[in-house]
This record gives C-alpha cells, sequence and structure tokens, in this order.
C-alpha cells in the first residue's frame, strides 16, 4: 500500500520531488505558505521554470495523486523541502526548518517518518528531532523499537537546476538517518523513484557530505579564480593555460569567471566555516577569493575607460549562469549594477537574452538600459563578458570589436 506523503515546500526542490513521488503513485500532499504556488499546483501548472516538471505536474494533479494546500496534514512520511538562507555573520537561518517542523508536530502519533531535504549545517537534522521531543516529550526520535517513536532522516538533494527531472532519477542519493531503521525507510520511499545507488549513513555525515560537494566547488572555482588574476600579471591566458594543465590525467581544474553565484555554491561552504570557523580555513579562504571577483573585474572595466567623460559600457549577461534565467546571488548582475552606481556619468548596457525587462535591481538606475547584442556592441567603449550565454558564444565578429573586452568566461578567445 502506497503511503501519504507531505512535501512541505513547493520550490525548486520540494515540487519536483512530490511531482516525482506521486507520478510513481504515492498519495501526495504538497504545503506552502505561497497561495500562488499552492494555487498554481491545483491548476496542475508550474510557478518558475524547469524543464519537464510541467508535464509531471498537471500529469499527477490530473490523476489525482497530487495536490496542495497551505495547512499540513496528517500524514504517513513528511518531507520538508524548505530554504536555508543565511543570516548576520554567516550562520544558517534554521527559521523556514523550524516552522515547517512545528506545522507537523501537532500531527504526529509514533510512527511517522520524516525527512529533512533542506541544505543544512551539522546538526540540523537532531535540531528538529529535539524540537519535536521538547514539544510532545511522550515521543521519541531515537529508540526504534517504540511505538512512540518518530523516525527522522536527512536526505539532501543534489540536483542541477535546469536537470532536475533527469538529475533526481539518475543521481545517487545520500540518506542519514538519526536510527538506522529511518535511514532505512527514506531509502524505500526514494527507491520508488531513483533509479541509481542510495547511500545509507548517519544525519551528521548526510549533512556535510552535501555541504562537502558544493565547498569542493566553490574550492576548486577558486582556485582557477585565482590563476586568472595570476594569469593576467603574468600577461598569459589562462583559459589556454587551464585547458594545458587539465590534459594531465589527475587534473580537473574548473573554469574562471566573474565570481560565483546561485542559491547553493555561494552559501553552503558558509555552513561548513560557521560551523568549525577555526578548522575551515581553505574553505574560508575559497569564498573569500570567489566573493572578491566581481570587484576585480569591475576594476578591469573600468581601468579600460582611461577617465572617459560619459563612457558606454556593455555588460553582456545577468544571470549566475548561462542559458537560464535565474539571478540569485548573481555576480554579473552585482557587477553590472556597482558599474551604474559607481560611474553616474557612465550609460551601461545590458545585453540578456533570458529575460524581457531589466530585473527590479536594476530598474531603478536611469544610466542602464536593457538592449540587444549588436546595439551593445555598436555602441559600447568598453565590453564586459559576463556569462558564456549560447547567444554570445554563437556571435561571429567578436575579432573585429574595435572595444577593448574583459572576458571573464573566455567565450570569445
Ligand atoms: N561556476 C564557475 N566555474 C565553473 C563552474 C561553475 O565559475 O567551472 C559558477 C557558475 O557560473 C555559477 C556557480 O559557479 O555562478 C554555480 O553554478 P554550478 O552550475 O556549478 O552549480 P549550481 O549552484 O547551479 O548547483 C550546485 C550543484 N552542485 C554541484 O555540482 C556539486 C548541484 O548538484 C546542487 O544540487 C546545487 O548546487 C544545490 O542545490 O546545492
Amino acid at each position: 500500500m502506497s503511503e501519504r506523503v507531505a512535501v512541505i515546500g513547493l520550490g525548486y526542490i520540494g515540487l519536483p520531488t512530490a511531482a516525482i513521488l506521486a507520478s510513481h503513485g504515492h498519495e501526495v500532499i504538497g504545503v506552502d505558505v505561497n497561495p500562488k504556488h499552492v494555487d498554481a499546483v491545483n491548476r496542475g501548472e508550474v510557478p518558475f521554470v524547469e524543464p519537464d516538471l510541467g508535464t509531471h505536474v498537471a500529469g499527477a494533479v490530473s490523476q489525482g495523486h497530487l495536490r496542495a494546500q497551505a495547512d499540513t496534514p496528517d500524514a504517513d512520511i513528511y518531507i520538508i523541502a524548505v530554504p536555508t538562507p543565511f543570516k548576520d555573520g554567516n550562520q544558517a537561518d534554521l527559521s523556514y526548518i523550524e516552522a515547517a517542523t512545528d506545522g507537523i508536530i501537532p500531527h504526529l502519533q509514533g510512527g511517522e517518518l520524516i525527512i529533512l531535504e533542506s541544505t543544512s549545517p551539522p546538526g540540523a537534522t537532531q535540531h528538529l528531532a529535539d524540537r519535536i521531543t521538547a514539544a510532545r516529550p511522550e515521543l521519541t526520535t531515537n529508540d526504534a523499537e517504540s511505538d512512540t517513536n518518530v523516525d527522522v532522516a536527512h536526505c539532501p538533494e543534489r540536483v542541477l537546476p535546469g536537470r532536475v527531472m533527469v538529475e533526481l532519477v539518475a543521481n545517487d542519493r545520500i540518506v542519514g538517518g538519526l536510527t538506522p531503521r529511518a535511514a532505512t525507510r527514506a531509502k524505500e520511499l526514494y527507491a520508488s523513484f531513483c533509479r541509481a545507488e542510495i547511500h545509507l549513513t548517519d544525519a551528521v555525515t548526510a549533512e556535510m557530505a552535501k555541504l562537502t560537494e558544493n565547498s569542493f566547488r566553490d574550492v576548486n572555482i577558486a582556485f582557477a579564480n585565482e590563476l586568472s588574476i595570476i594569469a593576467e600579471r603574468l600577461g598569459i591566458d589562462v583559459f589556454e593555460l587551464i585547458e594545458l594543465a587539465n590534459k594531465h590525467p589527475r587534473v580537473n581544474i574548473l573554469q574562471p569567471g566573474p565570481g560565483v553565484g546561485g542559491h547553493c555554491i555561494a552559501v553552503d561552504p558558509w555552513f561548513i566555516v560557521s560551523a568549525v570557523p577555526e578548522e575551515a580555513q581553505l574553505i574560508r579562504t575559497a569564498r573569500e577569493v570567489n566573493d572578491s571577483k566581481p570587484e576585480y573585474v569591475i576594476s578591469q572595466v573600468i581601468g579600460h575607460l582611461d577617465g572617459k567623460d560619459a563612457p558606454v559600457i556593455a555588460a553582456l549577461g545577468l544571470a549566475f549562469k548561462p542559458d537560464i534565467d535565474d539571478m540569485r546571488e548573481s555576480p554579473a548582475l552585482e557587477i553590472t549594477r556597482d558599474l551604474a552606481q559607481r560611474l553616474p556619468g557612465a550609460t551601461v548596457l545590458a545585453v540578456e537574452p533570458n529575460v524581457e525587462e531589466l530585473p527590479a535591481r536594476l530598474a531603478d538606475f536611469e544610466n542602464v538600459q536593457l538592449v540587444g547584442l549588436t546595439e551593445a556592441l555598436d555602441r559600447a567603449d568598453v565590453v564586459a563578458m559576463l556569462v558564456d550565454h549560447r547567444e554570445f558564444k554563437d556571435f561571429q565578429g567578436a575579432s573585429e570589436l574595435s572595444a577593448p573586452v574583459v572576458d571573464t568566461r573566455g567565450v570569445w578567445r
């Protein structure tokens, strides 16, 4: 018999997870505080862009396997997929996880399974369990044999935005239980749709595995970003340098850029740093290197202006990575905004093929315009290549440009 699953948080991770569970026969109730998300899902629609998700949601809703509501229902299994942003001092903000837990607590009778999917600092899963037993002392979370035990596990999401529906099925999963039984039960649930391996461990190791994956990438990108600054100093091409070094069978350096954006890699390493500040020296330094790259790019652009009055700057790309419209924590957006703010006499021509209008953070600047690529290149005194969008890679006339190009992505090298 399939179990009733409540998924708390219908965002980039919760909604795909709810939809894929529903399309594999589970009765799924999605819960979200945002009435627009709830209404969209009940109409069979998706409130954000993610390939193939629309088909899954529409199918699951029309077959009656998925519905959404504002209140947490009674369920056999609860999956928490809410944001964990960071707050002052780069500490993880657990308030969304706590609010989701508080919504579940009145429904618990013993025997339920709660899975935390949100990216979490070490100890967050135990913190969730402690919150349950503090509110309901008759329940346990560490005594799998007891009728009044609630099983608690952490199963971090690992899917790449833009490939979520593919990677949900194809990527290995890591499940960390507060007890072995919690881990085994969570594995059974994910095995209903995940075709890859599901590895069992304890909750803190699972929490750290997720943070480690994103920190590994951050450190590797920081290495590439530091190399880009070293290469410029030495007058060599960093992209050629990395290509050549990567010919070695045991070297695999990632690509430099204008900084690291998105909601994950630019955030998650701080959860390790704030948990163990003395020990996490390299991880902290990598974050600082990547966070300082936008400032370096700004100084490169300004360096090409030669003190010119009323210069025109073309900023190519605003998204945090290629071929998407997502601008969360985007270094390209930050660079564009800072140039406009610091150079009020300049005109900044933003080119972003994936949006129709300027995002709110740029809309207030009178000296920023959203224009097409050709117009920007015709008018620019200096070009900042910030995102390697397909439209920029396909452009054929780069070698004829007279304006200098600060090519952070090596698109036109
Ligand atoms: N970037 C570089 N150089 C590179 C690769 C990336 O500068 O060589 C930049 C990108 O331009 C972007 C940022 O890093 O600004 C992050 O992009 P990304 O594509 O590396 O990763 P995300 O943030 O979209 O998704 C990551 C993924 N984690 C890993 O690959 C280890 C994904 O699997 C996670 O599920 C996701 O974080 C998450 O939700 O944590």
